[in-house]
């Protein structure tokens, strides 16, 4: 007999949606939207319908597996855990805890993820990563402007003039904002998309504005220099609650506006409409990730909040210059869940330069690497030396519930088990402030087991199970504590399964900004602190004609490795057939100088590595812009990342992964 019962979505995703999940004879059969979650409201994207077929998929990972000869061979549970056990114990003897490496990322959202850290923090401390291929620059950046980063309640939308989504790929990546984006437009509100790609958001928008890869912050200092030159920005705003805006003018008067339409590709009177419409308040402002995966990406994101800030954007209901909330995770009990304090060795990697670390590390170098909710050898930066670096360490032990191209490379490969099969909470920090509570629904096929299974076990073997001895209700309990002092408690997220968060709807409202000036900084404090400099610049890519003018030469395209339609990450494509290919993404010049046409197959190169693939054809792309998206496995063509660069962004804390020159060719 079919039964439907509510769950929630666990993938790294915008919208962290409701579900209502079908299931027959402890199978799930089918997974739609929950109508009643208020994000949600009954509809989720192919991703989250995927799920089932994850789930159910002949290809899991079934019982635990070790590498002899070259081969993987099925052993029990308390061989793989009793071996694994053994070599962490005599690997903290010999060199110190800190020769193992938890490489990790966030597959699956679910709070009770976060117990890693407290089984490595228990073990006395290993190398962790810092930093996010994600949306790290653009994190710090507002934390150097603002003191944190939030965002407006996405119902806010609805009291905007215009709306700015500069740099995201709503329609794919954040489906419920775009149903809001449609309810808006409906009230009378204007869409701007600014984007290199014409992309289905930028379908539904009044104008779209397309410009050169990684010049966003140079356009931000164009619409602030029209505002000045017009005198339309907020001198209250400006005087009473922000700090360096001399140093801001003092930068916009050192670049004319004719080098900025040079540099962006972005024409002077688009500029100037840009500036109106900034003055036309209330303008909500919604950046994407893309766009601060490059060098200069912190300086991006800092130049396009100045502009908020300027055009007196700020603190409004339909404003801001939102990014991503912060204060959704910040409402858990993290520090109690990971106990930070245990850990007695520490060393640290980026998350972005973690193969070079590898490769490097001396005293102790690496012995062992696990690798929790990642894929890196698809993920990571410069995937060539990626897998240069996994492969060098004595033992690689995988985490996952599917054979991907890092779990290939593995001494050990655990399987785990799907969100479906344990219980847990899960919240996203970068749209709405729901969250949602997922059942366990069915039991794992084979011996899978989960992840805090795993934790426990070792932790037993390892001398600290006593710090793994709680009840998944005694866990969920002790992350919802601060939130249980306010009356939120764990029985009304069960029984409702969602629970909105008791967050700021409008942040910086009171235009207290919790920075050390107390104001919203141009010129930022705490950039100055941990950098030695806090000003804003007119930084432009790494890879670009202004920064080398030969690589410029050699590679004249940039590329783009945007997010998959249908897959997140890498997590779906082993599941959509034999229809996978790589697809290559070309703006019409590059068709035309190249003498290309959709269907042809080419290889795409620069020093770092090659891919091929079949062309298509973008139509009103930008000039010189390639995309491919990412997350592509080897065996169909992947990883794109063999492309990539493992360089930090300015800030230190995000990658730059789409700072990208290549050049391609046809081949037969
Ligand atoms: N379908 C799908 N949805 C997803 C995911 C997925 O894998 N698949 N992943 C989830 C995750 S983890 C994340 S981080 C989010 C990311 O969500 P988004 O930020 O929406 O997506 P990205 O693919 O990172 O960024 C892509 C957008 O940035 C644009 N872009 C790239 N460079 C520039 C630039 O220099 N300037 C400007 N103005 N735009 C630029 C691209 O053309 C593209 O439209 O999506 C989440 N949602
Ligand atoms: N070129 C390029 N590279 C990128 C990006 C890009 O835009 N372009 N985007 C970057 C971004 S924004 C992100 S967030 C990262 C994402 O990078 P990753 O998080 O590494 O990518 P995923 O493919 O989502 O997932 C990794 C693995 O986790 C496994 N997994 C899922 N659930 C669980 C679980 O509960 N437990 C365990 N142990 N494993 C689980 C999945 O099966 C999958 O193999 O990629 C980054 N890499
Ligand atoms: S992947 Fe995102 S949009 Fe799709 S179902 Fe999950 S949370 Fe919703
Ligand atoms: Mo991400």
């Amino acid at each position: 007999m079919a039964i439907v019962r509510k769950a929630a979505c666990p993938l790294n995703c915008w919208d962290s949606c409701g579900f209502h999940v079908t299931i027959e004879n402890d199978r799930v059969t089918k997974v739609e939207g929950d109508p009643d979650h208020p994000i949600t409201q009954g509809k989720i994207c192919a991703r989250g319908r995927m799920l089932e077929a994850r789930t159910n998929s002949p290809e899991r990972l079934t019982f635990p597996l070790k590498k002899i000869n070259g081969r993987f061979e099925p052993i029990s549970w308390e061989q793989a855990l009793d071996e694994i056990a053994a070599e962490m114990v005599q690997i903290k003897e010999m060199y110190g805890s800190t020769a193992i490496l938890h490489s990790h990322d966030y597959a699956n959202n679910g709070i009770l993820k976060n117990l890693d850290q407290r089984f490595f923090n228990c073990f006395g401390g290993v190398t962790e990563i810092y930093g996010s291929l994600c949306w790290g620059s653009g994190i710090e950046a507002q934390k150097w402007d603002f003191g944190n980063a939030l965002s407006h309640e996405p119902e806010d939308v609805l009291n905007s003039k215009t709306i700015i989504i500069w740099g995201r790929n709503v329609a794919r990546t954040n489906m419920h904002f775009y149903e809001k984006l449609l309810e808006a437009k409906k009230h009378g509100a204007r869409l701007y998309v600014i984007d290199p790609l014409f992309n289905a958001t930028a379908k539904l928008a009044n104008r779209h504005i397309t410009i050169r890869p990684g010049m966003d912050g140079i356009l931000a200092a164009g619409i602030i220099k029209e505002l000045l030159r017009l005198g339309l920005e907020d001198k209250e705003f400006i005087d009473k609650f922000t700090h360096g805006f001399k140093d801001l003018v003092s930068l916009i008067n050192c670049v004319s506006l004719d080098e900025i339409v040079d540099m962006t590709e972005v024409p002077r009177e688009v500029i100037t409409e840009l500036a109106n419409v900034y003055a036309d308040r209330p303008v909500s402002t919604f950046m994407g990730l893309g766009m601060q995966r490059y060098e200069n990406g912190g300086n991006t994101i800092r130049l396009i909040d100045a502009l908020c800030a300027v055009s007196g954007n700020i603190g409004i209901a339909g404003g801001g210059a939102n990014y991503a909330n912060l204060q959704v995770g910040q409402s858990f009990a993290f520090d109690e869940l990971t106990l930070t304090n245990r850990k007695q060795s520490h060393r640290q990697f980026s998350i972005m330069k973690q193969a070079e670390g590898i490769l490097e590390a001396k005293s102790p170098e690496i012995k062992m690497i696990i690798v929790t909710c990642g894929n890196p050898m698809n993920q990571l930066p410069d995937t060539n030396v990626a897998e240069k670096a996994f492969s060098s360490v004595d033992t690689l032990v995988v985490i996952d519930q599917f054979m991907t191209d890092t779990a290939r490379l593995a001494d050990y490969v655990l399987p785990t088990a799907t969100a479906f099969e344990e219980e847990d909470i899960y919240y996203s920090s970068m749209y709405h402030h729901y969250v949602n509570y997922g059942p366990k629904l069915v039991p794992s096929p084979g011996e899978v087991k989960s992840d805090l299974w795993i934790w426990s076990q070792l932790a037993d073997r390892l001398g600290f199970g006593a710090d793994f001895q709680f009840t998944r209700q005694e866990w969920l309990k002790m992350t919802l504590k601060p939130l249980e002092e306010k009356g939120y408690t764990l029985e009304n997220l069960k029984e409702r399964h969602f629970m909105e968060l008791p967050v700021k709807k409008i942040p910086w409202e009171d235009k207290k900004f919790i920075t050390k000036s107390g104001k919203f900084e141009f010129t930022s404090y705490l950039g100055e602190l941990k950098t030695g400099n806090g000003k804003l610049t007119l930084a432009v890519p790494k890879e670009s004609k202004w920064r080398n003018s030969a690589l410029a030469k050699k590679y004249p395209y940039s590329l783009l490795t945007i997010h998959p339609m249908r897959s997140n990450h890498s997590q779906n494509y082993h599941l959509l057939g034999n229809r996978v290919k790589l697809k290559v993404e070309i703006a019409v010049n590059i068709a035309n100088d190249r003498n290309l046409k959709t269907g042809d197959v080419v290889r795409v190169w620069n020093d770092r590595g090659e891919v091929q693939g079949v062309i298509s054809v973008l139509p009103q792309a930008h000039p010189n812009t390639i995309n491919i998206d990412e997350g592509i496995w080897r065996k169909f063509g992947g990883s794109v990342n063999q492309l990539t660069s493992s360089t930090e962004s300015d800030n230190g804390l995000g990658s730059t992964l789409y700072d990208c020159l290549v050049n391609l060719e046809k081949i037969e």
